[in-house]
């Protein structure tokens, strides 16, 4: 099968020593910006994925306010921290997009936790690529077409690939169906961190 127009994968586009500068400034985000547990529109069932954000605008989700951006953490209440540098410039290298990114969402999976299919549609502009950058253990993901039931496309991410999804493929179904514990020493304790850059507003 081919995959859509617009999507591409950088395998070990991070090495080691990288993966470990990255890993540090996450940690930074995450201690300004505590990992909680989302919840989904409505039934307010928890995900089995921890979030937090860095960027202007965050992504987040639970029972009362559904998936939206907003430019606070839900339990500090603060702004969510700058976008590290690092980041910047790994979207400045794999887009051509002539805007920065607002958005980052940094999201933990444990062993045991997975994604499921999704379209990115909660952002005004959908014209914009979205980067993808994972870091720790590896993970089984899946890559599809605009429809649901389309054939998917499966690629085992490790610890420093980047996908991006532009193009035709930015509207893509997607997701992560397991994590592979024990395939990393990156991140203490095991765990997947994987960080998605978006725009989320169109240019003014
Ligand atoms: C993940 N990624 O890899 C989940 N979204 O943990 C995503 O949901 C994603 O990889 C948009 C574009 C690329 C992605
Ligand atoms: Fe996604």
């Amino acid at each position: 099968m081919t995959i859509l127009q617009g999507f591409s994968y950088h395998a070990a586009y991070l090495d080691r020593q990288q993966q470990l500068h990255l890993w540090a400034a996450v940690r930074a985000v995450v201690a300004e910006a505590p990992f909680y547990t989302p919840t989904m529109p409505r039934s307010g069932k928890p995900l089995s994925v921890r979030m937090t954000n860095c960027g202007s605008l965050g992504w987040m989700t639970d029972r009362t306010g559904g998936y939206r951006y907003q430019a606070t953490h839900p339990i500090t209440n603060l702004p969510w921290p700058a976008i590290p540098e690092q980041l910047l410039s790994i979207w400045r290298d794999v887009t051509d997009c002539q805007v920065l990114p607002e958005a980052c969402l940094v999201n933990h999976y444990a062993p045991g936790s997975r994604l499921g299919s999704h379209v990115d549609a909660d952002e005004a502009d959908t014209t914009a690529p979205v980067v993808s950058i994972s870091l720790g253990d590896d993970a089984v993901f899946h890559v599809g077409g605009l429809r649901r039931s389309d054939a998917k496309h499966r690629i085992t991410l490790h610890s420093g690939d980047v996908v991006v999804l532009g193009g035709a493929s930015r509207l893509a179904y997607h997701g992560v169906d397991r994590i592979l514990p024990g395939t990393s020493d990156l991140i203490e304790g095991g765990g997947r961190i994987n960080l998605t850059m978006r725009r989320v507003t169109l240019p003014a």
